[in-house]
């Protein structure tokens, strides 16, 4: 293992309710909680000010309103989310070459490789300027941990958590794990903290007293020899650069099962082309083709169908998402409906689009995931007038939605530049109202010519020349 602390993670602080909080002045230092807001939804994450109500991200969006009746609601606008942790994995690759991403919003950065820090204080300096630089850029706050291991370095910065840095000095590391959780250690679920109470071992340290052979007649081989070096403090994993995006899919869980076959060609012809609007958001194109049914009974299953190019064109996608759905029993009515692509490419090759089907292939159903939500089958109203995403009026201006219903949708005039807004009703179908496309968290001092502002997806680079 390195002696130095110069392994870097970061983790936005609650990222998707941060970027609504900073597009939305009325929401600063407010409950908020972003998720699916159907029967089904789920809680993608919340504010730090939902969190004191014991609000938190995979909880059912109805017990979340129960614990904060008072918080704002808002369905999540992940093209949005995307384009701010573009802007963050660039900061972070102006670090080093060895970036590898986690999530949209955390990745690990070996300092060493990029030559941005080789001891304790360089390190330091690093993490410092790069918290402020993605406050300068984004508006958001990061936290940041520095260890000589990945392992640390993630504990690290959930120690720092909102808003700080902790660096762990080489050398203090068994001390400082001693009589933390086991359930701080990577890999240790519910279930094997569970099992390790059975025997008497909740700490860290505990796990380092038993053994290593203790362990490994507790967890079998290969667990508990891994967790046993995790307790010592020995994590010898690299940092590795990769891709950010294995895929992108968009799926939907629908409120009542969809028995009729047409409405369910119609759903995954939907669903294909908004996959094909998230992956065109991202610059991308892909070559295998998923289809994901749920059906009534909850058993699920995939099929995917691998093109001979990558591709980013809506038909083809439709195309072979419909021909997918061609050999899958829907009899008995579905639940829930996915596209998705992968094998990603950063260009599509026009030129290899004589789309024949390729290879088709079954793979084994999913686990029902609690991972990232998707809008949830909302009225039509609330389909027009999401929660939270932008509109503009034509004489009012820019603003978002608080709230729609009853033929009515409530907007708040605000944007992330100005003060607190006022709010105004309107009729669902008021001519004067149309949806718009959010603006970028920091103003950019490069305007258009009529006085708007460049939009986040309007050019890399543009927002890094902020306002002072
Ligand atoms: N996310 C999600 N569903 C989950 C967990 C997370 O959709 N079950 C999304 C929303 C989060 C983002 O991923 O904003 C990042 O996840 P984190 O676990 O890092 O959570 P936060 O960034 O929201 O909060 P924290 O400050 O604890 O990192
Ligand atoms: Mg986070």
């Amino acid at each position: 293992m390195r002696t130095a602390p110069t392994i870097l993670h970061l983790d936005m602080d609650a990222f998707f309710a941060s970027v609504e909080q900073a597009s939305k002045p009325s929401l600063r230092g407010k409950a908020v909680v972003v998720g699916g807001l159907g029967p089904r939804g789920v809680v993608a994450t919340c504010s730090y000010e939902a969190r004191v109500f014991g609000v938190h991200s995979a909880m059912p969006m109805g017990q979340a309103r129960r614990l904060a009746p008072h918080a704002a609601y808002l369905v999540p606008r992940f093209e949005l989310y995307r384009s701010i942790s573009e802007q963050v994995m660039r900061l972070l690759r102006e670090l080093s070459p060895l970036v590898e991403p986690l999530s949209l919003d955390e990745a690990f950065v070996d300092l060493e490789a990029g030559q941005a820090a080789r001891d304790a204080d360089s390190a330091r300096l690093a993490g410092v300027k790069l918290r402020a630089d993605i406050r300068t850029v984004t508006g958001l706050t990061g936290s940041v941990g520095l260890a000589a291991s990945k392992m640390l370095a993630k504990i690290a910065s959930e120690e720092a958590k909102p808003d700080g840095l902790v660096l762990i000095p080489p050398g203090t590391e068994r001390a400082m794990l001693e009589p933390m959780t086991v359930r701080t250690l990577p890999g240790v679920g519910p279930a094997t903290g569970d099992h390790l109470r059975r025997a008497g071992i909740t700490t860290v340290g505990e796990i380092a007293e038993a053994g290593e052979d203790e362990l490994v007649r507790l967890l079998g081989k290969a667990h508990g020899h891994a967790l046993y070096a995790m307790a010592l403090a020995r994590d010898e994993r690299p940092v590795v650069a990769e891709r950010e995006t294995k895929s992108v899919s968009v799926e939907d869980t629908y409120d009542v099962d969809i028995h009729d076959r047409v409405r369910v060609g119609v759903e995954v012809g939907r669903l294909a082309d908004r996959c094909v609007r998230r992956l065109r958001a991202s610059g991308l194109s892909g070559r295998t083709i998923v289809l994901k049914v749920r059906r009534y009974d909850f058993s699920t299953l995939t099929r995917s169908e691998t093109l001979r190019g990558p591709t980013d064109d809506p038909a083809v996608v439709r195309e072979a998402a419909a021909r997918l759905l061609d050999s899958v029993d829907t009899t008995g009515g579905v639940r829930l409906l996915g596209v998705g692509v992968s094998g990603l490419a950063d260009y599509t090759q026009e030129d290899l689009f004589a789309q024949a089907a390729g290879d088709v292939s079954e793979e084994p159903a999913e686990e029902p995931e609690a991972g990232p939500v998707e809008e949830q089958a909302p009225s039509p109203a609330e389909r027009r007038w999401p929660a939270g995403h932008d509109v503009r009026h034509a004489e009012l201006g820019h603003g978002w939605v608080q709230g729609s219903g009853l033929g009515r949708v409530t907007v708040r005039f605000e944007t992330p530049y100005s003060e607190v807004g006022r709010v105004r009703t309107f009729p669902v179908d008021d001519p004067e109202l149309a949806p718009a496309d959010p603006l970028p968290l920091v103003s950019p001092v490069v305007r258009r010519p009529g006085g708007e502002p460049v939009g986040p997806s309007g050019g890399g680079g543009s927002a890094r020349r902020v306002a002072g």
